[in-house]
């Protein structure tokens, strides 16, 4: 007899074929309300963006079904012959994309990236010297509730009292008193240019193995709007997903002196099998990043990050640092009289959707503190130009001016809904 449990044949052990819709409609409302977020919203997470519609198919693909420890060529399974060739397509085209002598992809994220990093080059205890977190660092360069933070004597640069800019003298500084084994150099709200060079040569001075972070402005570092710290740096890490425009994951560039041991930390060092099918859509990611629109796409990217700068500043707002040499813009919300946490909150009634964030030198806590952090690759990707951004600087400013006002506040919410209309997502 067939019994038939939530649309799933028990009469064998072939599988349902049904549709998503049919086999899990939970999840399959939860997937459709958030496409429909992600298409009604402004989406101006600096880390965030879309992915194509080819990325998405390799991420959904049957890959997802194979077992691949190990690497092209050398794997602990049989039947490995076509995940070889994804992985090694993969490969190559980052090392094009990135021009690195070495390239792995299997990193699951950012975090475990730079944690295989850590385990190649480092024993538990060594010395290391990040961005502090606060001042726009990452998790994982040596915060005291981090791995990062735990496992290794972990010490921080921060940025100039006054400019907010690093200052890699002050760097320097810290490097010759602290001695640590490994510095990391890269952040994720630093709306400047980093000069790796200038870190490479700090490293070499005081004999320290220098890791790039350089997660937020890969997609910028690939076709040159950022300088590349392949070239100047030991080791350098990244996410795929933020300006660089592919799935969510992670990857590492090193020198061939050091492919072995990098290779050897993420497996067997730390993750099991890779994610094949996120693989495949990495490789289709740097395939995009070689197609001739996508440095249009970066400067587009820059270029509206400066109109939104410039034009939240006319507003009276004021911006870390002053401005932005990136995807991304620090609000510090001080003179406004509202946190970030109340700003995140009330932008996104209205349908703009932000990140609260500290300020160096931050007076309030981290989980309320005086700034926003906005980016411009997410709208960028729908096709929104320099006219759009200055139109949103004006619908940030009469939001968190107007936050009392609940009419003003529908009507802001229907201009918000009418620009979403006209660029959509997908
Ligand atoms: N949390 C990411 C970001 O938003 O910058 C970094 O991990």
């Amino acid at each position: 007899m067939e019994l038939k449990v939530a649309g799933m044949s028990l009469t064998d052990n072939k599988l349902n074929n049904d549709s998503l819709q049919a086999v899990d409609p939970e999840i399959y409302s939860s997937i459709t309300d958030e496409q429909k977020r992600q298409q009604d919203n402004l989406i101006m997470i600096a880390s965030e963006n879309l992915v194509s519609k080819a990325v998405i198919e390799a991420q959904g693909s049957v890959l997802t079904n194979k077992y691949a420890e190990g690497y092209a060529g050398a794997r602990y399974y049989g039947g490995c012959y076509f995940v070889d060739q994804v992985e090694s397509l993969a490969c190559s085209r980052a090392r094009e994309v990135f021009m690195a002598e070495h390239a792995n992809v299997q990193p699951h994220s950012g975090t475990s990236a730079n944690m295989a990093v850590f385990l190649a080059m480092l024993q538990p205890g060594d010395r290391i010297l990040g961005m502090d977190l606060s001042h726009g660092g990452h998790l994982t360069h040596g915060s005291k509730v981090n791995i990062s933070g735990r496992y290794y004597q972990s010490f921080s640069y921060r940025v100039d009292p006054d400019t907010c800019m690093l200052d890699l003298e002050a760097v320097r500084h810290t490097a010759r008193e602290i001695e640590p084994k490994l510095i990391i150099a890269g952040a994720s709200s630093y709306p400047r240019l980093i000069d790796f060079e200038g870190f490479a040569v700090i490293a070499r001075e005081i004999g320290a193995i220098l890791l790039v972070d350089m997660a937020h402005t890969a997609g910028l570092v690939a076709c040159g709007l950022h300088p590349n710290p392949v070239a100047c740096a030991d080791i350098v890490t990244a996410t795929t997903h933020k300006t660089f425009r592919g799935p969510r994951g992670g990857m590492i560039f090193c020198r061939q002196k050091h492919a072995r041991a990098i290779d050897q930390a993420v497996f067997p060092g730390l993750q099991g099998g890779p994610l094949m099918h996120i693989i495949a859509a990495k490789a289709v990611a740097f395939k995009e990043a070689q197609l001739p629109g996508y440095r249009t796409y970066q400067e587009n990217v820059l270029e509206n990050a400066s109109v939104l700068a410039e034009a939240l500043s006319g507003l009276g707002f004021t911006l870390v640092t002053g401005g932005t040499d990136t995807h991304l813009v620090l609000v510090d919300l001080r003179n406004k009289n509202i946190s970030g946490m109340e700003a995140e909150k009330v932008l996104e009634d209205v349908g703009i959707v932000t990140n609260k964030n500290v300020i160096p030198y931050d007076p309030r806590g981290a989980n309320n503190p005086s700034g926003i952090r906005l980016g411009t690759p997410t709208l960028t990707s729908r096709g929104m130009a320099p006219a759009q951004l200055r139109e949103i600087a004006v619908l940030i400013e009469e939001t968190i001016t107007c936050r009392h006002n609940s009419r003003h506040l529908d009507k802001i919410r229907q201009r918000v809904r009418n620009l979403c209309l006209h660029y959509p997502a997908y």
